[in-house]
């Protein structure tokens, strides 16, 4: 009989080139794959194509911050059988490419020179990432979009090279990023989970099916819905997060931190602009200790929409996904059903999460079903060991 072939190695003109391990190759130390300095950074933006130019979203001016948001609504990340595509809003945009000491020159855009019309983006922004033993200053890149009239033309890895050239020059080498797709080579891989809080709304729009438990009943749809009713609210005590709770939260979180491989290192700063309250983008909430007041539990989760796409019934999935927690005095399970209970009492439709930090805990005992999407975490420039999900401390926009 014949060998078997040997399973296909897919090639990658573009990231075969860059620093990132390769599939195959053996784990080298932890740290950078490439050294630079300064003097070897490009000094001119990389060359594009004719009809095209460069240029540098302002994000916080409203006309440039519509045409971000619009190129993403129309062109951005679909599920594969295109029902759905995320719908960031406008003020999630400029709260996410925004943090303290953000450089305007990392929101990289492309447009047509003719009409101005913005075809490509990338954005980066700063962060202080623990990477094991080690908590660097690096780069966050996401939001990269190319139009769909300009897709498989290469454009994504000159938008990819012009990025870091722009990252380089602020003396920063390492990039972290999340894709649904596979390239060379994740960190780290997770599963979506996600918790129905509308569950007629999703059968409506294909999100759900009414599952095979609940055929027997003779009003299936009905006893899903009771399936997915959740209790009534059962830690007054839990509240939402203010400015004067910026420190104690800063203070429980980097302890929690501590116990991942991988996680954010904010510093008060940073705390603030991420976890603050902003309807419609960010929801956090705290537990202080009746004495002392030192906070003492905090959960949190952000708002990101979908359009649904070629429905006539609903336009948009209100989707909420879990943020950041830490449980000293609470499990983390009535936490999390708070965080259920409130999503749902704001319009939320489904409350995803992924399998990183300690969500396995409570998925089934809280009713998350397993989706079919997974999400890669990549760093740039650093060999990492893989970590299992569960050390996974990082949540990425
Ligand atoms: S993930 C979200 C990505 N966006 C979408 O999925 C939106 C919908 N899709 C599109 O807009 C396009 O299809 C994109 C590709 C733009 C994705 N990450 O131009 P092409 C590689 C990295 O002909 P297009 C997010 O935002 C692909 O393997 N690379 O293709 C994080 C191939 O390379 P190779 C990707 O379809 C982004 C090459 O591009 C991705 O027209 C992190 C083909 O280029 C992807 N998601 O455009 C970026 N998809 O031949 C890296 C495809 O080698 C940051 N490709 O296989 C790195 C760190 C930089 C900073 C470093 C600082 C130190």
């Amino acid at each position: 009989m014949a060998a078997k072939p040997p399973p296909a190695v897919k090639t990658h003109e573009f990231w075969g080139t860059q620093p990132v391990p390769q599939e195959g190759a053996e784990l080298k130390e932890e740290g950078p794959i490439e050294s630079k300095v300064l003097a070897d950074v490009r000094q001119d933006p990389y060359p594009l194509a004719t009809p095209l130019e460069w240029c540098s979203p302002n994000i916080e001016d409203p006309a440039q911050l519509t045409e971000v948001y619009e190129l993403l609504r129309d062109n951005y990340v679909e599920d594969d059988d295109s029902l759905f595509r995320f719908n960031y809003s406008k003020e999630f945009l400029a709260w996410a490419m925004t943090p303290p000491g953000y450089f305007r020159d990392w929101m990289v855009g492309v447009r047509r020179k003719a009409d101005s019309k913005l075809l490509g983006f990338i954005s980066g922004v700063p962060c202080n990432i623990k990477m094991g033993n080690i908590s660097q200053r690096i780069c966050e890149i996401n939001f990269l979009c190319v139009h769909k009239v300009l897709r498989n033309k290469r454009l994504a890895p000159i938008l990819i090279k012009e990025v870091t050239r722009r990252v380089n020059k602020q003396n920063i080498w390492q990039a972290v990023y999340t894709a649904g797709v596979e390239l060379p080579k994740p960190f780290a891989t997770c599963q979506y989970f996600h918790r129905s809080l509308n569950p007629q709304k999703l059968v409506e729009i294909n999100f759900s099916k009414i599952g095979h438990q609940f055929e027997r009943f003779s009003k299936p749809l009905d006893a899903m819905k009771r399936n997915y009713a959740l209790p009534a609210r059962q830690l007054p005590r839990l509240r939402p997060m203010t400015r004067e709770d910026t420190e104690g939260v800063t203070k429980l979180l980097q302890a929690h931190w501590q116990t991942y491989r991988v996680a954010p290192a904010f510093d008060v700063e940073e705390a603030g602009h991420w976890l603050l309250p902003r309807e419609r983008v960010v929801y956090s909430f705290v537990i202080a200790d009746a004495v002392t007041q030192e906070i003492t539990d905090f959960v949190s989760f952000y708002a990101l929409s979908s359009t649904v796409i070629g429905n006539t019934k609903h336009s948009e999935l209100n989707a909420a996904y879990g943020y950041y927690y830490a449980a000293t005095k609470v499990p983390l399970t009535a936490l999390i059903t708070e965080a259920l209970i409130i999503a749902k009492e704001k319009g939320f439709d489904v409350f995803n999460v992924l399998t990183l930090m300690q969500n396995q805990a409570f998925l089934k005992e809280l009713k998350f079903g397993q989706g079919d999407g997974f999400l890669r975490f990549y760093f740039y420039n650093w060999n990492f060991s893989a970590l299992k999900p569960e050390e996974l401390g990082l949540v990425m926009l």
